[in-house]
């Protein structure tokens, strides 16, 4: 069966194709950077938003049929949007996916009923795989939708709920591993608090690290060689959700010793929810030596939360971009953790937002592949620390100054020069001129 009847193939036309369906600025093939944008570009599709979400919200209902001719809530159902999910991808030319386990089956009442339907519907995804070139980004358990995990799953209160948490992530990394995934996900949705005054921090913290590493450990000894992620974000649903930001995770994660197995997925709409802009997240991954992989999408600075847009934002892109490969690039990939608008809501509305989400990130890139070949961000960030590489500044990098040499070098000095311009405007100029060209 068709479910998107009359879209075809999505292929690259080219920036002065007017075709809504084809691809303006994403060439697979195409030679960046010494590679084909598609190794540059791993793409996924989010099971969650593209195959569930149906735009309701807190005022009203749904207003898109993602029901793909079964009845929702079945087994039925949950293979009609494996077969739909599938099309999807490949009309795209998409490679990968990502998924909660929650999002392939309907949650029964009993947790072993409810892996034996994961059982089943993997078991479905691995026979649409076969043939194509399509896996698994990552997985994830979905640790914060059911009521159990009000008080947070690795941060709860109960004991038998922390036990249900690890028996999910058991399962979703069974799964990982069965479809081939590239990352395991924790992303702390209900990890937080609303109030100390009834919450021990510290507790918690150790707790959640205690999850992570047998989590680890049994990923491991299935076979599990990928990375497991923590995906920062600041607050929703909790009013302070631990994992805040990628300085904050990187520290937890190096405080109790998850550094080595753990990498960040950085979300851009969590990164602007934290006051970051999505590159400052994605700089600090990559100094850390931290960059695993991204969740592609925007956020609306007018809005607090977190409304999960396809990116259009091509400045954002491009700094994205830069950032990305400037580091080494991503072990996992590009996930569209993005949802139409409530009023989008048919199914050629989900096919024009992924050429969108698709065609930014691969402007983004090939803007990057500009501003390093031009080399003018570079050359002047080099030149704006040059004083450090001779003299003084020298002695202070090789870790041998003392504080009492410094100062007598001022005191010779009385008073110093001004330190040089900061160049923003020019800078700025620069970058105009890469885009624009
Ligand atoms: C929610 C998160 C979530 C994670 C996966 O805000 O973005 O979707 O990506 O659990
Ligand atoms: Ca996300
Ligand atoms: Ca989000």
């Amino acid at each position: 069966m068709e479910f998107f009847k009359g879209i075809p193939e999505i292929r690259y036309e080219g920036s002065a194709s007017k075709n809504p369906f084809a691809f303006k600025f994403y060439d697979a093939e195409k030679i960046v950077l010494g590679k084909p944008m598609r190794e540059h570009l791993p793409f996924a599709m989010a099971w969650w938003h593209n195959l569930c979400a149906n735009g309701v919200d807190m005022f009203g209902s749904g207003t898109a049929d993602k029901s793909f001719g079964a009845r929702p809530g079945t087994m039925e159902h949950a293979k009609a949007k494996v077969d739909a999910g599938f099309e999807f991808m490949q009309k795209l030319g998409i490679r990968y996916f990502c998924f909660h386990d929650v999002d392939l089956v309907p949650e029964a009442d009993d947790i072993k009923e409810t892996n034996r339907r994961l059982d089943e519907i993997s078991d479905y995804i691995l026979e649409k795989m076969q043939g194509t070139d399509i896996k698994c980004l990552w997985g994830t358990a979905n640790m914060f939708g059911n009521p159990r995990y009000m008080n947070g799953a690795g941060s709860t209160n109960s004991a038998d709920v922390y036990c249900f948490a690890a028996a999910q992530i058991k399962k979703a990394l069974d799964l990982t591993v069965k479809l081939g995934g590239r990352g395991y996900v924790f992303w702390g949705g209900r990890e937080g608090y609303e109030t100390l005054l009834n919450t021990d921090v510290k507790f918690e913290l150790d707790n959640i690290a205690r999850l992570m590493h047998m989590a680890v450990d049994y990923g491991r000894s299935v076979g599990f060689t990928g990375d497991f992620y923590i995906e920062p974000k600041p607050k929703e649903p909790m009013k302070h959700q631990y994992d805040f930001d990628a300085a904050t995770a990187i520290g937890f994660l190096r405080q109790y010793g998850l550094d080595k197995d753990f990498k960040l997925n950085i979300e851009a709409n969590h990164a602007t929810l934290a006051g970051h802009t999505f590159e400052h997240e994605l700089r600090i991954c990559a100094i850390n030596g931290m960059l695993g992989s991204v969740d592609a999408n925007q956020g609306d600075f007018l809005l607090g939360w977190d409304t999960d847009e396809f990116p259009w934002d091509v400045y954002t892109a491009t700094k994205a971009m830069y950032e990305i490969v400037k580091g080494g690039g991503l072990t996992g990939g590009f996930n569209f953790d993005a949802k139409n608008r409530r009023p989008s809501y048919t199914l050629e509305d989900m096919v024009y937002g992924y050429i969108l989400g698709m065609d930014t990130f691969a402007l983004g890139l090939l803007n990057a592949e500009k501003l390093i070949e031009e080399g003018v961000i570079e050359e002047f960030v080099k030149h704006k620390y040059a004083s450090f590489e001779s003299g003084i500044g020298k002695k202070i990098v090789s870790g041998k100054a003392t504080l009492k040499e410094l100062s007598e070098h001022a005191e010779k000095l009385g008073k110093p020069a001004l330190p040089g311009s900061g160049r923003q405007e020019y800078l700025e100029q620069a970058l105009n001129g890469v885009l624009f060209r």
